[in-house]
């Protein structure tokens, strides 16, 4: 099982549609917030299930602030993060994870890619396609991967 996974587009969409004819055919896409306006469009180039939250900038969205989800046996919680301090530092979105017993959570909000496994969570955020702040300033994405075993592989990956 494939999955996509992206944030912070905030209404550019060039870099996603490049990643999408990149990584397809793919089981499911899972954007973790700042759709700004393009929540309509973007499950239709994903061509796949597309999981979108809400983020801080999509004020007038009726997108769900967060998402649990199960997935080949993995159980993910999807959120922006800027409710949880993630500018600051990951450990009360780890904690909430861990509370609401996941294993995995994906979130944004920072622009910066960061794969990062505390006890019993992973936390991952795939950083930015369209506006990158982390050193360098590529636009990433991750790829999570779910094998045969059922067990989880995350990687996160850049344009250019
Ligand atoms: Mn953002």
């Amino acid at each position: 099982m494939k999955i996509l996974v992206v944030s912070d587009t905030h209404g550019r969409d060039g870099n996603l549609e490049r990643v999408l004819q990149k990584v397809k055919p793919i089981d499911a896409l899972i954007h973790c917030g700042d759709v700004e306006g393009r929540e309509d469009y973007i499950p239709l180039v994903a061509e796949c299930p597309a999981y979108m939250v809400a983020g801080n900038n999509d004020f007038f969205s009726e997108l769900d602030r967060e998402l649990e989800l199960d997935l080949g046996g993995h159980r993910l919680l999807v959120t922006h993060g800027h409710n949880y301090g993630v500018n600051i530092d990951l450990s009360r979105i780890i904690e909430e994870a861990a509370a609401r017993k996941k294993d995995i959570v994906l979130f944004g909000h920072t622009h910066k890619p960061v794969v990062t496994y505390k006890e019993t969570v992973t936390a991952v955020n795939p950083g930015s396609l369209s506006y990158p702040r982390q050193e360098g300033r590529r636009p990433s994405y991750a790829i999570m991967e779910i094998d045969h075993q059922g067990e989880v592989h995350f990687t996160i990956n850049y344009l250019r």
